[in-house]
């Protein structure tokens, strides 16, 4: 450390400690990939947010600049800028420089970001090329600055304010590319996020602009998302698109030792539910207690319901949790002083108290709400009850599917062409689009490890079916069958036949449709499917150009001008355009789109589950005109997210 010199004794240790970020940086923020690099927006605006939670800060600015930095603007108290005592330097530079700092300076009630990430605004310091921050305080305008985490110059006061009410935060930083393997921000990414935050921080105003991208009058674009309602707005927003049973959001809030809970809840005719559980502004996508208590709760209080009210005697049982959860869209907010994440993602919220908290809430909110709505009530039940005689019929079904194909060994679908290896890890499954490039993969593929199946033009859209017809299809059977993991609850990745299950469709708007409904369909039914990575589009080039004995491929029209010009001189032999899959003789179809050392295959994840929900419920759905206009806002990014 060449610097030690010009430091206290306090100042090695903190560069030591930056060190250590810099040395395992997967440690702090999870990764270095796309989502790491976002990662370190969100760590910044946390703190923005939990000035905004404490009650001094209504407005927070996100921009993506043109040079692969970002800035996070706020109004809150700004970084405390006084000496610190403990190692004799402003409170700014230690906040930037030390591990864990922030947290000491603070009295707030909810460290809301303590847990995915909340490591605090150093880690995104240390893992920044360059990081410039000005905070308005005390009266004046402080300016401080650091490369790679280590302070340039001193902090410096770069002028006077006329009054010490205007006060707040400006952080801009320029990832390192040492650390990232990309520094590009997707703004969907950004403002997915960004946006939930705003529903779950009522009051909170945050902007998004994007300096790269201009709108029609050549300014940067820019979104702006505020609601004064909360997360009943949120569930409105997910059922957008979806025929609600009652008109009314359902709401309660309550507090109870420090806990601070919040549920908001709408029916709809959809068969999805859509619940979505957060604590301190995290989405615990593994659940938790705060998600148990509310499940807890609402079967409770619907099956009550039902009985006093003799809505139930067309079954002989009680409904169970998940009738009365179909197309139940509902948002969970908890806030905890000191909430423990648990889980594989640490995104499973632990504390065992929170379970009652929220039983109780939810116990006496909606029963509460029930007598003094009967109409949505009675809808609500009569749902359910609808729901639970159809899972009936599926279950006999489904039983009848997997008892066929459990039993009977030449169950594999005729239209299979299975591939010779019997190691799954080796395996891939082709699901190809159409007759004629089903004919083709099966006489291009390598056979010893893939394995072909041909499927008819259109999938059965899943969103609109139940499972008991669902399972009528064909094509669906023969899918489950030839992966052969089963669907939903039996769902066994044990029972994985392919390690590789990859969407063979052509690279047009029908190709993108059959690829959205095949998707629909896993996401639905075998998610862990998605969630494991073994879900995969091939990306067939667009051209084939020769030139002297070379053969070049282009998935662009710009990439084969460039090709054109740079590599042919302008003037190449051959220019084949190939219009799909089922056009390629089985040579070009193995050279471009199967032979594992040049084919590009696109893997494909599930980064958020509520865009994505919403995502499904607007391209599969009824409802015309949110699709269209969702797909002219999304359409490079609508179907799905690289990793
Ligand atoms: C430490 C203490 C206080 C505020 C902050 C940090 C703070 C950090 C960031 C990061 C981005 N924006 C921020 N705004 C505030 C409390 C200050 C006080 O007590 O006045």
């Amino acid at each position: 450390m060449s610097q030690e010199g010009e430091y206290g004794a306090g100042q090695i240790q903190v560069l030591e400690g930056l060190e250590a970020v810099r040395k395992r940086p997967a440690m702090y923020i999870g990764s270095v990939d796309s989502r790491g690099l976002h990662h370190l927006v969100y760590e910044v605006v946390d703190n923005s947010i939990d000035e905004a939670l404490a009650g001094y800060c209504e407005d927070i600015t996100v921009t993506i600049h043109g040079d692969e930095s970002v800035s996070v603007v706020d109004d809150g108290r700004g970084i405390p800028v006084d000496t610190h005592e403990e190692y004799d330097r402003p409170a700014l530079e230690v906040i930037l420089t030390v591990l864990h700092a922030g947290g000491k300076f603070d009295s707030k009630s909810y460290q809301v970001s303590g847990g995915l990430h909340g490591v605090g605004v150093s880690v995104v310091n240390a893992l920044s090329e360059r990081l410039e921050v000005e905070v308005k305080r005390d009266g004046g305008v402080f300016r401080h600055a650091f490369d790679r985490g280590e302070p340039d110059g001193d902090m410096e006061r770069v002028r006077d304010m006329e009054s010490e009410e205007e006060t707040g935060t400006r952080i801009r930083f320029w990832p390192d590319d040492e650390i990232f393997e990309t520094l590009e921000y997707a703004f969907a990414t950004l403002s997915s996020r960004l946006r939930e935050l705003a529903f779950l921080n009522s009051g909170v105003r945050i902007t998004l602009r994007d300096e790269r991208q201009e709108d029609d009058d050549g300014r940067p674009i820019a979104e702006t998302y505020e609601y004064e309602g909360g997360i009943r707005e949120f569930v409105e927003y997910i059922n957008e698109t979806r025929s609600a049973l009652h008109r009314d959001v359902i709401y309660f809030e309550d507090e109870e030792e420090d806990v601070h809970v919040e549920v908001a809840l709408q029916a709809t005719e959809e068969l999805q539910g859509s619940i979505h559980a957060f604590a301190n502004n995290i989405n615990t996508r593994e659940g938790g207690t705060h998600l148990t208590g509310f499940k807890t709760a609402l079967t409770r209080v619907v099956n009550d319901y039902g009985k006093e009210n003799d809505l139930l005697s067309d079954l002989e049982e009680n409904l169970k949790g998940e009738d009365i959860r179909e197309g139940l869209t509902a948002v969970i907010s908890v806030k905890h002083p000191d909430p423990q994440f648990e889980g594989q993602t640490k995104t499973k919220l632990g504390n065992s108290e929170v379970r009652g908290i929220v039983e109780s809430a939810m116990h006496g909110g909606l029963a509460t709400y029930f007598e003094e709505n009967p109409n949505t009530a009675q809808a609500i039940v009569l749902k359910a009850v609808e729901a639970a005689k159809a899972r009936k019929a599926a279950k006999k079904a489904e039983e009848l599917t997997r008892r066929k194909s459990a039993l009977d060994s030449t169950s594999l679908p005729g239209k299979l062409a299975d591939c010779q290896t019997k190691d799954p890890e080796e395996a891939e499954l082709f699901i190809a689009e159409g007759d004629s490039a089903g004919g083709s993969a099966k006489q291009a593929r390598n056979p010893e490890f893939q394995a072909v199946l041909p499927i008819r033009g259109k999938v059965l859209n899943v969103e609109k079916h139940r499972l008991d017809r669902i399972l009528e299809n064909d094509e669906i059977r023969n899918m489950i069958t030839a992966i052969g993991t089963g669907i939903g609850d039996e769902f066994d990745i044990d029972d994985l036949r392919y390690e590789k299950v990859v969407m063979a469709t052509d690279a047009d708007v029908d190709g993108a449709h059959i690829r959205t409904l095949l998707l629909t369909f896993f996401y639905r039914h075998m998610r862990p499917l998605l969630e494991g990575g073994h879900v995969f589009a091939t990306q067939p080039p667009l051209y084939r150009i020769r030139y002297r004995g070379d053969t070049f491929d282009a998935m662009t029209d710009a990439e084969r001008d460039e090709i054109v010009a740079e590599k042919c001189d302008g003037n190449p032999s051959q220019v084949q355009r190939f219009k799909g899959l089922g056009e390629m003789n089985p040579q070009q179809l193995w050279d471009t789109t199967m032979d594992p050392e040049n084919r590009i295959l696109k893997q494909i994840a599930i980064e958020d589950a509520a865009a994505a929900d919403r995502m499904f419920s607007v391209l599969m759905g009824d409802a015309v005109e949110p699709r269209k206009q969702f797909i002219k806002e999304h359409a490079p990014e609508a179907e799905w997210v690289d990793i």
